[in-house]
Formats: C-alpha cells, structure tokens, sequence
C-alpha cells in the first residue's frame, strides 16, 4: 500500500503520542494518578474525555487512510495474516475433580489461615501476614447452606500471566476441532502468525488460551477454587490490568458470597472459594418435593433425577469474568473469561436421549450428558495491539473501548469445520464495549434458541440476528446440511461502530463483506467450512417449544423501582478508602440524582421472597446500555411502553437487558432462595468501570444477614468492614 510521507508522518506522530498516552493509562491503571489529578492537569474534559493536549490524542482519522477506528491507537499490526488461515480452536474444557483434591479442604466461612505476604504487595512490609483465602471472614460471608448444598465437584483454576498450553481438552476428537492436535503446545498468540504475548500481556485462567468451559449439571453443587497467580507488584501490568480480582458466574443463581461482588476482591497469593450449589430458582418454594420430571438433571447413566425448584427457570448457558471495581473492562478484556454450559433435564447435552423430557438439541450422544461434538462454544471480542503486536488497552476512550480486531475464542479470523447436519453455537459477546449483529454470508436462516443463559420459550429464525449487546448469549443452531461438501460459508459482522456509545451503523450483508466500512471490525469474522456427512445420522431436534416463562400473574408486585442510566453523575461519598468511584457515567434512582458507583452504598433492598418491577431507563439517545441484574433473571414485559415491542427474541428469561437509544424497559424479577449484596451495572465495561454500576442486596431473610450488610474494604492482611451508607428510599 502506497503511504504519502504526510500519512507517516502523522502515523510516527500518532505513534508517539500513544506512548505518551499509555504513560498515563499505566499510571492510572496502578493507582498512582487518579480522575481528579487529570482533571487539574488540564488532560481530561470532565465528561471524561481525552484533551488534545502535549500530543496526548493519537486519533487523527485521516491519517490512516480509511480502516481505523477510535481505537486510541494507530492500526493493530496483522504481520501478513491472511483471514481464514488457522483453524478455530474448541475452548478448554476444565477437569472435573473430586473434592477431596484440594488442600485446604474448603471451609464453610473463609479460611483466615495466616500466610507471610509478600513486601511487593500495596500497603505490606516484610514480617505481614494475611490469610490465605480472600473471601470477606464471618458469617455474613459464609457459604450458605454449605452442609446442604456440599460440593460435589471441584474446579482449581488460576489467573497468571501468559503461558504456553500443554494441558489442552477441547472434549471432543480432534476431527471435531479442525483437526487441531491437542498434544502439540500451544503458545498465547492470538493467530499462529502473531507474536507470543509477554508474560503481562494476557491474563487468563490457567495463563492459557483456548478460553475454559466449565461443564456443570443441576443438583450437583460445585466448588471453584480460584488462585491469584498474578504479580504481586501492582506495576507489573504491561500498561493496563489490576492485580486483585472477584470472579462473578455470570446470572448465577447463587448465595452472593459466590457472585464476584466487585468489593469483594482478593489479592496474589491467595485464593477464592466459589461455591455454586446449581439449583434451579424457586428451589425452596416451589416442586419442592421434587416430583416434576421436567425440572431434573442427567444421572450420570442416561436417566434423569429429579431436583426441587422450578423447571421453568432452568438455565444453559453462562460465564465467568472479573468484576473488580473500577477495572473490570481491563481484566475481562486482559483475559479474565470463560464460559458455563448448564446441563439439566431438558437441556442435557445429548441428542438421542428420547425420554419425552430432553429437548434433543444438536450435541453428542457418546456420554451421558455433556457431549460437546455438536454445541460449540464461540467466544467473540475485539483486541488491539501495538506494533510489537502485544495486547493494548486504552481506558481513556470513556465512551467504550472499541478493538480493531475482532477474535473468535482469541483466535484473528479463524475457520472451523463441520459436518452436513445441525450444529448449536453459544455465542457470548465477549467485548467491552462493542456490539455485533450476526448474519451469514450467503443470507440463509439460523434459529435463535436461547437468549442469555435461558432457552426462548419458542425458536426464532432468522436472517440477521439482533445487536447482541456485550455480555449477552445468543445460543443458535445453523443446519449445514443445506450445504455441499467443499462448501464455505462465513459469520459476518453488520454492525458497524464509530466510537464505543453504540452501533453507528447498520450494514447489509453485502456492504460488510465488501470492506469498505471504516470499522475493521466489520465483516466476515468466522469461516465455516463443510467438509463431510456425519458418520451418524443427525437425530438432533429444534422443537416448537423450549421453555415456557414462569406466569408470575399470581405473584403479588411488592415495589416498583426506576434507574435511570446516563451521563453527568456526581459523587458524594469520599473515594479515600476505594469504595467510591469518580466518572461521568451513573444511576439514578427513583427520581434521585445521577450518582457514580460506590460498593458502600445501597441502593435498593428488596424484600426476601419478594417480586418487583423494575423500570429501566435510558437517560439519552446518543448511546446504548447493555444493563445486567445479577442473581435472578427477568422477564422483560415493556418495551417502550409495550409489550408488543418486546420482540420473540427477547421473550425469555433474561439477565442482560439492552435499553437501545433513548429506550425503556419494563422487567420483572424476583428475590428468592440466596441473600447478600449484588449489583446492577452497565455490561459496557467502560461505562460500570465510571461508575454506572450501584449495588443492591437481599438482606433481610434471617440471621446471620443485617440490614443493611457491612461494606468488606479487602487488604493483603485481611478484609475490614465500614458502615454502609444506605439511600432513603432503598
Ligand atoms: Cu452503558
């Protein structure tokens, strides 16, 4: 390509003040300078935006020809990468073991055993001790239940930096992932043609890539015993990602002490016990006897058992991500991501089951339950990269961190291939701030089967699928079989971005594949390629009917609530101790003001066993907010005032809730079975990062809960508590 010397000159220039900006974002990302130093300085607006000032912006649109986006950056390096050119790797499935495998046996309240701490942790000098498990200490934090709920089955998983996978399992043979040896090493790069990542580049579980699969059933209690592996010197972060995590199941319906709650983190050198007991809600009200077929889970030897709690809430898809306060779009996007499939009754993962209860989805028949040959899971995000090629981050794109290169579980524009019958795909957004609307090339129809982590109640076709927003699940199902041997058909992008507020643009299928949008991350993204019959005939099922929603018409309303999320927050509360966020970006509750985020404070307290309505608000129409709800999904019953505008897709049970530009929604949930402080939060994790986030929490259903619950401060020597400062109408 032909590059005038103006083009590089402005390239070298922006080039140089990219250094000069990632100074800053590492300064900040270390919590050496903070919102308010870069507001004195003259470097920020106070809407948050980056000034043009000593050469800090590098966004000069024209010099990059055309194919740039607000990236912060000057264009990743593709080092002659051709799209399509590497197999797409099958994630990593993570071993089942038993519980007795790990050591210290996992403790009903956090294990508070002093360890000696290392003198390159914040606020430590050498001779400190701490204890070992970061889990706030007490009963208020104890896993709830644990005697009832004991675990089962044990994940031991770390965070660390980059390392080279000799360990992989796709769970399936390697003719079901593309021919991909799992045997051979696999170094982090995110296509074979790019350069290794530093050790402090990517943080994942397990310092490895593929992304892990947990496989869970219902009425199996788990244990996830996570490790922090990542330096102890806060500086050791190659520009961007903080040290301390909180892992959050992403719509787990789970005692809040195992929700990731983002000031509930811990720190290198100790570990967290997640416990996720897999109960269906309602498990202590409704079916309690467990006479229900519907509502049961695989027995391990093509039957079914029986469990309590309500079928309709059954769920099959999750992740797992960071949640950290004020640096969750950094570590999620660092590599702090993985998936869940839920096995159940209906949803069990095989395909030939024939019990009048199992749905038959597209997935496998050898095991029992969990057969993956056919239900694949797609990771989608948007990186970028310096010219060394190493993951880069830019945190003071407030409107949301956009990437230039779109990756299918961390892999650039990778092909997968398939037989000639039906496939289910869960897609997660992986993204920060980016959505995709998903087509297929050739224009023919996929089935939209799940919405989030639930099945709809009815299969939706579809030519193009909706704006899937970060952090939602979209499960289809694609039948090959329409397609001849040799046949190539490709996942393409139409949503087209200009900054990280939302969508600018919507695409043909036809003007995203001609690359002439000026997001790269428009296009094709994911190859398939037919390349076979099955050896067995496809006897998998789309059924007319999935799951029904509950009928909660019977359910008293005991509160209606309204957030409304937007820009111009304030922030009352001193952010001395860390509890408090700065940023533009807030929550305004029941007609109070716009506040920033802070974990000390409540904001809502629903009752226990309670039902509400919940009013969400867009507070503009320049930009988009994906809002999750942790704990228990919704149903959506207002759009816009209707429920006419609730479309198909959107008719399930949901935990992400898209308002559009200027929208509203209408939803409905309930507070049942678990208690504890949860959140609420914008799923662009640029906006929950400053601060559209605000906490709410269920704490009134008996000892040992107070109302309202002790805010946890985590430090290396132990979590201490504060008051929590609760809003008048919470
Ligand atoms: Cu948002």
């Amino acid at each position: 390509m032909w590059v005038s010397d103006k083009s590089k000159r402005r390239l070298a220039e922006a080039e140089n003040a990219r250094r000069n900006r990632l100074e800053i974002v590492r300064a900040r990302s270390i919590g050496q300078i903070s919102r308010r130093d870069l507001l004195k300085w003259g470097l920020i607006s106070a809407s948050g935006a980056l000034l043009w000032k000593h050469g800090l912006n590098p966004f000069v649109r024209s010099a990059y020809a055309s194919g740039n986006i607000p990236t912060g950056f000057p264009p990743s390096p593709l080092f002659g990468v051709q799209p399509f050119s590497t197999p797409m790797p099958r994630f990593d499935v993570l071993p089942r073991f038993p519980v007795s495998v790990l050591n210290p046996a996992p403790t009903r309240e956090a294990n508070t055993t002093l360890q000696l701490l290392d003198p390159r942790l914040p606020g430590v000098v050498a001779g400190d001790q701490g204890p070992i498990e970061g889990r706030p200490p007490g009963p208020i934090w104890a896993h709830q239940r644990f005697e009832e709920f004991f675990p089962q089955v044990a994940f031991q998983v770390t965070q660390e930096g980059s390392k080279t996978n000799t360990a992989y399992n796709p769970g399936v043979a390697s003719n079901h992932n593309s021919g991909i040896n799992p045997a051979a090493p696999l170094p982090l790069k995110f296509h074979p043609g790019f350069p290794t990542q530093d050790l402090n580049s990517v943080w994942t579980f397990n310092g490895t890539i593929p992304p892990k699969l947990a496989q869970v059933r219902y009425g199996e209690p788990v244990l996830l015993r996570h490790h922090n592996r990542l330096p102890f010197d806060v500086t050791q972060n190659n520009g961007f990602g903080r040290h301390t995590i909180s892992t959050h199941e992403h719509n787990g319906h789970h005692g809040a002490e195992n929700d990731g709650f983002t000031g509930a983190f811990f720190f290198p050198g100790q570990f967290y016990d997640y416990h996720w007991p897999w109960v269906l809600a309602g498990h202590f009200s409704i079916n309690t006897a467990a006479t229900d077929p519907r509502a049961s889970t695989p027995n391990g030897s093509g039957g079914r058992m029986n469990v309590p709690g309500d079928w309709r809430e059954t769920m099959s898809s999750h992740w797992f991500h960071d949640h950290m306060f004020e640096h969750t779009a950094e570590n999620v996007y660092k590599g702090n991501a993985a998936m869940c499939n839920i096995y159940s009754g209906l949803d069990r993962g095989n395909e030939a089951i024939n019990d009048g209860v199992n749905l038959r989805l597209p997935s496998g028949t050898a095991k029992d339950f969990g057969n993956l040959e056919y239900d694949v899971n797609l990771m989608l995000a948007d990186k970028a990269f310096d010219n060394n090629g190493q993951l880069v981050f830019d945190i003071f794109d407030r409107d949301g961190f956009l990437g230039d290169v779109v990756t299918t579980n961390l892999t650039y524009k990778p092909f997968f291939e398939v037989e000639r019958r039906k496939y289910r795909f869960r897609i997660l957004n992986g993204s920060v701030a980016r959505f995709y609307k998903i087509a297929l090339s050739d224009g023919s129809p996929m089935i939209q089967i799940g919405n989030d982590g639930n099945l709809l109640p009815a299969p939706v076709t579809l030519t193009q699928l909706d704006e899937i927003g970060i952090a939602e699940r979209y499960d289809i199902v694609i039948d090959f079989s329409r397609y001849s041997i040799g046949s190539r058909v490709q996942m393409v992008n139409l949503a087209e971005h200009d900054n990280g507020r939302l969508p600018s643009k919507l695409l043909s299928i036809r003007e995203a594949l001609s690359g002439a949008s000026s997001d790269p991350g428009v296009g094709a993204f994911l190859e398939f390629r037919v390349v076979r019959n099955p050896a067995q005939p496809d006897v998998s099922q789309v059924p007319p009917v999935l799951i029904p929603n509950p009928d909660l018409s019977q359910i008293p309303v005991s509160r209606e609530r309204e957030f409304e999320f937007g820009r111009g927050a304030s922030q009352p509360l001193s952010t001395a101790d860390g509890s408090a966020s700065e940023g533009e970006w807030g929550v305004k509750t029941d007609g109070g003001d716009m506040l920033a985020a802070a974990f000390s404070r409540l904001t809502s307290a629903p009752r226990f066993g309670s039902r509400e309505i919940w009013t969400l608000r867009n507070g503009g129409g320049g930009w988009d907010h994906p809002v999750h709800i942790h704990f228990e999904e919704g149903q959506i019953l207002s759009r816009d005032g209707s429920a006419a505008n609730v479309p198909p897709w959107e008719r399930g049970r949901k935990d992400v809730y898209r308002l559009r530009p200027g929208g509203e929604l209408k939803i409905t949930m309930q507070f049942r079975d678990w208690q504890g402080m949860f959140m609420q939060h914008c799923h662009n994790t640029v906006h929950e990062d400053h601060a559209m986030l605000m906490r709410w929490e269920i704490d009134d259903g008996g000892a040992p809960f107070l109302r309202p619950l002790p805010t946890p401060l985590p430090r290396p020597q132990g979590v201490t508590f504060r008051d929590t400062v609760v809003l008048p109408k919470a």
